[in-house]
């Protein structure tokens, strides 16, 4: 049979594509049987996912395919988004939201005796990220396809993502994620487009057959990269963008010289090595190892991806000349930055541009964003490190450095300092190339992910770049998709929402404005805490289930929700935990708002006081949920294993959101964002997207404490001492008393002692200086707590002013001020024509 090539649309309604109720049923049991091989009656709960996920697959193709076809057939600016991380979540229930067919699909299941919401559940997320940087990647993806724009993101095809999390006697234990285990039905393999990378070895210079001085690099290392491909689709538009992830395998599966040899292990060793290099996600966040197999990682999807780019620009243009009006790249922090240097390569040695035009195109192409300020989160590689395994590219960023150090000397002659501070290259003691400073110099834009972030990138780690090239700086705020985190997680109150005013909101966030006057109606406000009510049962019907403690939906939720680190301070919350849990035993009558404290988030495995933090909240938890003379009035919970998943649960029924890292520290937060959204009121610092987040809900409507960053900065330059606020106020000495003495340890003074010894010794997060003003703070939310109606105001304002921290707008922003590139609007039934 012969296949119509340029069109081949699939144009009758049949078991693949059908939509209504009927065929929808006929598929599942189709797929059930000749997919998963299985009766209905031996099928298992995850067989029956399995074939909804393939229903609903075959039902997202056509946008997919006529995706991709419409942008290699029309001439159009395609995004392309490099990150290693990118943190999904389920994909079934978002597919269903944005293909608008969750109704239908509803009713084939359950007409199928089937429970769709278990279904959903069932899926095992693809955890390929570690926390807010991989997730943001994920929230800009459905954005990109939302808005109609050609993007292609580029990753790492992990296959252990990040750890699954138990509590084992109140410590973290570690679980790997096995999350392909039982299949990934989302995902297609694509081998024929495979590609090669080099990895090790060392470079020659020979002469080519023009007479030009070249170079070329003899790897002792091949691997091989496998494209897997997702389909992310737009809401409601037939936009399906592509994510496609790198898996690493060997070049040949055997080593045939030494296999004939008689070598058959050595032989094999090359595929084990080959294959280990996209085995496993690092699971620190924000926290540099400085491992050999993560730079490997690095340069490996950043060389797949930068080749795969190079053949689809060469398969409709003659050169590679255009290449940056074709592609605009977008370095998502500094992990993919090797790209600068690896295009520079495939642009000098292998498709021989002579160097300044090259270097037009490499610059033109990349755009950076940094992600935090953390010196211990910026990535340096050491020297023999990097000429051992990228022995070429090491040549070349000593060449991009020189012609830049060159430009510097001329505009501030005479002014070493400012060289040594400008130069890729760290040269102060041990040798390491800044890989930041690669990035910037190697893009045409630069920036922050909140406002105050990127005024401080500007003031510290690259103000002297900042003084050379002021016009490549700019802000962009992060966001967060609506379809997510508000449509698909909190159905209920989605509803609620669209029963006043519409659907429009879920396309275009700024119409939730339309929801203030409902602030001051008694009825709706009800509904509101109706709402409210129903979520946070289901947390506690979760909660029960999960650690078996019965929590009151009707007491206050106070959520805090993210990675642990000591600069995010879950300490300090813990710390006023326990102050409310002395006053209560101070004063056994005290009449406070019931709480119950909700934590959740993974320490990094080597990071021993994050660990620490956990098991002190677990043992807190212990003392005072079972401590009769609390009663319902406080309880403490650590749910194990966050994730995307039970972020979904979680932000939804949230009362208060916990914003609390020392000023300066946390770059933007969207967690923060998440909460707001869903209405739970924030208490906070004035530190990343929170101060943007407190501007537009009003001063008036969230709980502002804590030192400022230029105050952080005063008291920490000033010689910081915490025994003076431990010995001056008595309720910060009264806390750390009780944990010193074994209280909440059976006894053990030496337990928490670690934590202890940095609070006091060496604690650059400063908990002891914001401990009073927490406390205070927390003692107003308590009492506007009691005022349930004015509350409830207060969260129905902060849901109506969060139109800004939908990522649409973020995307919006980077479309116009970076990427230049405007929407494609993708047509189901016809193709774009040929040549246009
Ligand atoms: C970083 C920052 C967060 C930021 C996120 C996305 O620490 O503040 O919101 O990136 O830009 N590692 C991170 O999560």
């Amino acid at each position: 049979m012969a296949f119509n090539t340029t069109n081949p649309l699939i144009q009758v309604e049949d078991d693949r594509t059908g939509l209504s109720v009927e065929t929808l049923k006929r598929a599942l049991a189709d797929n059930l049987f000749y997919l998963q091989g299985k009766f209905p009656g031996i099928a298992t709960k995850h067989d029956c996912y399995m074939a909804l996920a393939y229903t609903i697959r075959d039902r997202l193709l056509q946008r997919w395919l006529n995706t991709s076809q419409t942008y290699l057939n029309c001439d159009n600016r395609v995004v392309v988004y490099l990150s290693a991380e990118y943190l999904l979540g389920p994909h079934l229930g978002n597919n269903l939201i944005n293909l608008g067919l969750w109704e239908p699909v509803k009713q084939a299941v359950e007409e199928s005796g089937l429970n769709l919401e278990e279904l959903i559940n069932i899926e095992e997320e693809p955890g390929l990220g570690n926390g807010g940087l991989g997730r943001l990647a994920a929230c800009f993806m459905d954005s990109l396809a939302t808005l109609e724009i050609p993007a292609i993101g580029y990753g790492i095809r992990y296959e252990f993502g990040i750890f699954d999390q138990e509590i084992e006697d109140g410590w973290q234990v570690e679980i790997t994620d096995k999350w392909l285990q039982l299949g990934n039905p989302w995902e297609i393999a694509r081998p024929e487009a495979a590609v090669l990378v080099k990895l090790g070895g060392h470079t020659e210079s020979y002469t080519d057959e023009k007479g030009d001085y070249r170079v070329r690099w003899i790897p002792n290392n091949l691997v091989k990269g496998i494209p897997y491909d997702t389909p992310i689709l737009g809401y409601k538009v037939s936009t399906a963008n592509n994510l496609r992830l790198w898996k690493s395998e060997a070049a040949e599966s055997f080593d045939f010289q030494r296999f004939n040899m008689g070598d058959y292990y050595g032989a094999v060793q090359n595929k084990v090595t080959s294959e280990n290099l996209t085995k496993v996600l690092y699971p620190n966040d924000e926290q540099l190892q400085g491992k050999e197999l993560r730079l490997a990682q690095q340069y490996f999807f950043v060389s797949c991806s930068l080749q795969d780019m190079i053949r689809i620009h060469l398969a409709d243009n003659p050169s590679l000349e255009n290449f940056h009006e074709h592609f605009a790249v977008q370095l998502n922090d500094t992990h993919p930055s090797i790209g600068v240097a690896e295009l520079m390569r495939l642009l000098v040695d292998e498709h021989h541009y002579e160097w300044g035009k090259a270097w037009n195109i490499t610059q033109a192409t990349f755009s950076f964003t940094n992600h935090t300020l953390l010196p211990e989160a910026l990535e340096k590689w050491s020297l023999p490190l990097f000429s051992q395994m990228l022995p070429r590219h090491l040549e070349i960023i000593y060449e991009i450095n020189q012609r830049f150090l060159d430009q510097v000397r001329i505009k501030y002659p005479n002014d070493g300092d400012r060289l040594a501070q400008l130069s890729i290259i760290d040269e102060a003691g041990e040798k390491w190339v800044r890989m930041a400073y690669l990035a910037t110099v190697g893009s045409h834009a630069i920036n922050g992910v909140a406002a105050l972030h990127s005024q401080l990138i500007k003031e510290t780690i690259l103000k002297d770049f900042y003084e050379l090239w002021p016009e490549k700086f700019s802000n962009k705020t992060n966001g967060v998709t609506p379809r997510r985190w508000l449509v698909l997680s909190n159905p209920r109150l989605s509803n609620l929402i669209s029963s006043r005013i519409g659907e429009g909101w879920i396309k275009n966030l700024d119409e939730l404005k339309q929801l203030e006057p409902f602030a001051d109606l008694a009825g709706f406000r009800q509904d509101w805490r109706q709402v409210k009510r129903e979520v946070k049962q289901d947390l506690a019907h979760y909660i029960k289930a999960q650690s078996d403690l019965v929590v009151n939906p009707d007491s206050l939720f106070d959520v805090q929700v993210k990675r642990i680190h000591e600069y995010k301070r879950q300490h300090l919350n813990i710390l006023h935990v326990i102050h409310l849990y002395l006053q209560i035993k101070n004063n056994p009558n005290l009449e406070i708002s019931p709480r119950t404290f909700i934590y959740g988030g993974k320490a990094a495995p080597g990071y021993f006081i994050a660990k620490l933090i956990i098991k002190l909240i677990n043992s807190v938890a212990e003392v005072v949920n079972n401590d009769p003379a609390i009663g319902d009035r406080l309880k403490v919970v650590f749910l194990s294993n966050y994730n995307v998943k039970f972020g979904q649960k979680v932000y939804p029924a949230a009362d208060l959101s916990e914003q609390i890292s020392t000023a300066g520290k946390e770059a933007s937060g969207t967690g923060n964002m998440k909460f707001s959204m869903n209405g739970a009121l924030t208490i906070g610092t004035l530190d990343g997207a929170n101060i943007e987040i407190r501007e537009e809900v009003g001063a008036e409507n969230f709980f502002l404490f804590g030192l400022t960053t230029p105050e952080v900065e005063k008291t920490l330059a000033a010689g910081y001492q915490p025994w003076e606020y431990y010995n001056n106020y008595p309720d910060l000495k009264a806390v750390v008393d009780l944990i010193n003495s074994g209280f909440f340890s059976h006894g053990d003074t030496e337990l928490f002692r670690p934590l202890m010894d940095s609070l006091f010794g060496h604690d650059p997060y400063l908990v002891f200086a914001d401990f009073q003003a927490y406390v205070d703070c927390q003692h107003q939310v308590g009492e506007a707590y009691k005022d349930q109606e004015n509350w409830s105001r207060m969260a129905i304002l902060n849901v109506a002013r969060m139109g800004k921290f939908s990522s649409d707008r973020t995307i919006r922003e980077y479309a116009e001020d970076i990427w230049a590139i405007k929407p494609v609007v993708i047509e189901l039934e016809d193709l774009c024509p040929d040549g246009q």
